[in-house]
């Protein structure tokens, strides 16, 4: 026991103090002990509460895969079994940064593929640090779309895609990535491609091409063809796996690990 030897060794050096200042300094040491002691136990159950956490999952997918829908279908399910639970999406274009990037999408101005890239990682970086605080204080996230979407888009430009990942690295690793999988065509018949710029079947071929290279472990595949129930029940199933792992106490961790 490290405490023990340190109050032997700091009973030693009072040997030679009087009664009196021994006393105070025994007394002083006690209540310095006391409040040691009550250090490590806190210190100690609070690393091991900090470990007990919401989990971040992501959807990603090709435009009109299905994600939004799943998303919100998620969360109140989620909800419903008393979860304490956040839809969050990205780009989020309610930020100085996001309406640059929602500009750009709607073809209202021009920018620099390279510009645009960073711009999309600063709207995830700008929300980083309170994605760990809800983390950490137990609230899973669904997000909507994240750094895979990042480097799958900006990759399908012809940009390098390890140049596409660097930005990214340092932001939190997802516990799960949903990737509900649909061939571009099949998402181009479902229609509603309006008319911001990548909605576009030549492009969305390039992005699909692009996400194929970054799966790895976290990644689970959902055939988004299937009938929407179907897929609600997969993704629940993944979900509450997830979840309870996370609950039990599962460290946080950073991209880029693939
Ligand atoms: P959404 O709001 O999910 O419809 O996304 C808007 C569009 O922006 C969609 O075509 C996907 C694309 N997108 C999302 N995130 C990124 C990103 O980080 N980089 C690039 N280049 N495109 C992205």
């Amino acid at each position: 026991m490290p405490a023990i030897s340190l109050s032997n060794s700091i009973f030693r050096s009072f040997r030679r103090i009087s009664p009196n200042q021994a006393l105070n300094s025994h007394f002083g040491l006690k209540f310095a002990l006391k409040c040691m002691f009550k250090y490590m136990e806190n210190h100690h159950s609070n690393n091991s509460k900090s470990d007990s956490r919401g989990a971040l999952i992501v959807l990603e997918g090709l435009d009109r895969c299905g994600k939004t829908s799943q998303t919100s279908r998620l969360v109140s399910f989620l909800e419903g079994l008393g979860h304490s639970v956040e839809s969050w999406r990205f780009p989020d274009r309610t930020t100085g940064v996001g309406q640059m990037i929602s500009s750009y999408l709607s073809n209202e101005s021009q920018l620099d593929d390279r510009a645009i890239h960073l711009l999309f990682s600063a709207n995830r970086w700008e929300k980083r640090s309170l994605m760990e605080d809800k983390l950490r204080s137990g609230t899973t996230l669904i997000v909507d779309r994240y750094s895979y979407s990042g480097v799958a888009f900006s990759s399908a430009k012809g940009l390098d895609i390890e140049w596409c990942k660097a930005p990214e690295i340092g932001l939190l690793a997802p516990d799960v990535v949903v990737y509900l999988e649909i061939s571009p065509e099949k998402a181009a018949e479902r229609g509603g491609y309006g008319a911001e710029r990548y909605e576009k079947l030549e492009f969305q071929k390039k992005v699909a091409q692009s996400y194929n290279m970054l799966f790895d472990a976290s990644w689970k595949i959902v055939d988004a063809t299937l009938p929407i129930e179907d897929i609600e029940k997969r993704i629940r199933e993944i979900v509450l796996d997830c979840l309870i792992t996370c609950q039990k106490g599962k460290s946080l961790s950073q991209l880029w690990s693939c």
